[in-house]
């Protein structure tokens, strides 16, 4: 069924994705034959632990993706934009964790548990969507399919890992000098972090809100596919190292308890049901941290409409929000016999 020769590239190997990404490969016995890691010039020769011996980092060029199958890319949206192009020109398929190219409509945005039939009319790039989108609908999808949602309420708690190494670095950093009587470095992020929450994430936009919940609006309805959902999302960045949490309302067309949906949930793919309040159990960053799951809790109906549902929902960023979905993108493209780029067109300009 696997193709006996399989090239798998990881472009932007030396971030906190692109490690995660190389993990997860192994973890899950990605049947490649060879395996390359791509970055900048900054970090080319560095060396990085994969399946018990080590990848040597190597700098990206047009030309990286000679003989590559495949290609996970998460070295950013201008990188991705400006090389992709060349790996779909070598015949290598591309999932592409930045924006770059989410809202083409020649691209798929692809949640393996939500809508893996639309891998099929791929051209050669596949897009992963944003963290906080991906496990927004990896709760919301089986509800939807229930009892059809129409309005979507949610509120974002990110972990700074969403800002990679130095969002990282950042929490940490402030809180030794806070505990030394320092004054903290404000580097990364346009406020204090530690001790902190900042209701800005990626820049402002005309509208008002900022690009991360406007990615959050647009991207869950080409999803779900169902331009009549819409979607109110406010985005704020927590002091919490890994996973993103947030609070999510809903109006449905149909009725639907909190009984109802706790049900559908527990039997839903991807999905970890985790709502006891009485033994004080939800959903918490530091156990989602590390899992593959999206982890659901207070499930409840809100009684200020007929049909409203509020739920808590929790997963890591790092490996469902990027990582993970990417390498399920991959699985299901070998699954559905899609490793290939059938009418080459060029996203070359
Ligand atoms: P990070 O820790 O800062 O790592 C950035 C990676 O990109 C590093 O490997 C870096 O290589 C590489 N890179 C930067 N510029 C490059 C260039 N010109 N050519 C080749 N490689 C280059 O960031 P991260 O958290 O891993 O995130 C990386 C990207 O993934 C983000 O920018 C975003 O687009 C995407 N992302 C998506 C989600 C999601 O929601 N699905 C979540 C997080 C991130 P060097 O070591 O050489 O600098
Ligand atoms: O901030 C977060 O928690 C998630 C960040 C995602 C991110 C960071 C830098 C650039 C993205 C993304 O995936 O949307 C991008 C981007 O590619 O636009």
């Amino acid at each position: 069924m696997f193709p006996q020769k399989l090239v798998v590239a990881v472009v932007g190997a030396t971030g906190a994705v692109g490690r995660e990404m190389l993990k997860t490969l192994e973890s899950r016995n990605f049947p490649g034959t060879e395996f390359k890691a791509f970055a900048s010039a900054r970090s080319a020769g560095t060396k990085l632990p994969f399946n018990g011996g080590e990848l040597e980092v190597q700098e990206l060029t047009e030309r990286s993706f000679e003989g590559v199958d495949l290609a996970l890319f998460s070295a950013g949206g201008s990188t991705s934009e400006k090389f992709a192009p060349y790996a779909v020109a070598s015949g290598c398929v591309v999932v592409d964790n930045s924006s770059a190219w989410r809202m083409d409509d020649r691209c798929p945005l692809v949640v393996p548990e939500v809508n893996a039939h639309a891998l099929k009319n791929h051209k050669g790039i596949i897009a992963n969507p944003n963290c906080s989108t991906i496990q927004m609908v990896v709760a919301l999808k089986p509800i939807h399919d229930a009892a059809r949602i129409k309005r979507i309420v949610v509120s974002t708690y990110q972990a700074v890992s969403g800002t990679g190494h130095k969002g990282i670095s950042e929490l940490e950093a402030q809180v030794r000098q806070l505990f030394n009587m320092q004054e903290p470095e404000v580097k990364v992020y346009p406020h204090r972090i530690a001790f902190n929450c900042l209701p800005h994430i990626d820049v402002f936009l005309e509208n008002d809100y900022t690009k991360e919940e406007m990615k959050m609006v647009n991207e869950t309805v080409k999803i779900m596919e169902d331009p009549d959902i819409r979607v109110s999302a406010t985005c704020v960045r927590v002091p919490v190292f890994y996973s993103h949490s947030e609070s999510i309302n809903i109006e449905t067309e149909q009725k639907i308890t909190a009984k109802e949906a706790r049900a559908i949930l527990s039997q839903a793919p991807g999905v970890a049901v985790c709502d006891n309040p009485s033994l004080n159990i939800y959903p918490l960053a530091i156990d989602a941290a590390g899992e593959d799951d999206t982890y659901v809790g207070r499930i409840r109906e809100d009684n200020t409409i007929p049909n409203g549902l509020n739920m808590w929902v929790v997963a890591d960023n790092i490996r469902k929000g990027a990582a993970l979905n990417a390498v399920q993108i991959a699985e299901e493209l070998l699954n559905q016999n899609l490793l290939h780029i059938d009418e080459l067109k060029t996203f070359l300009d």
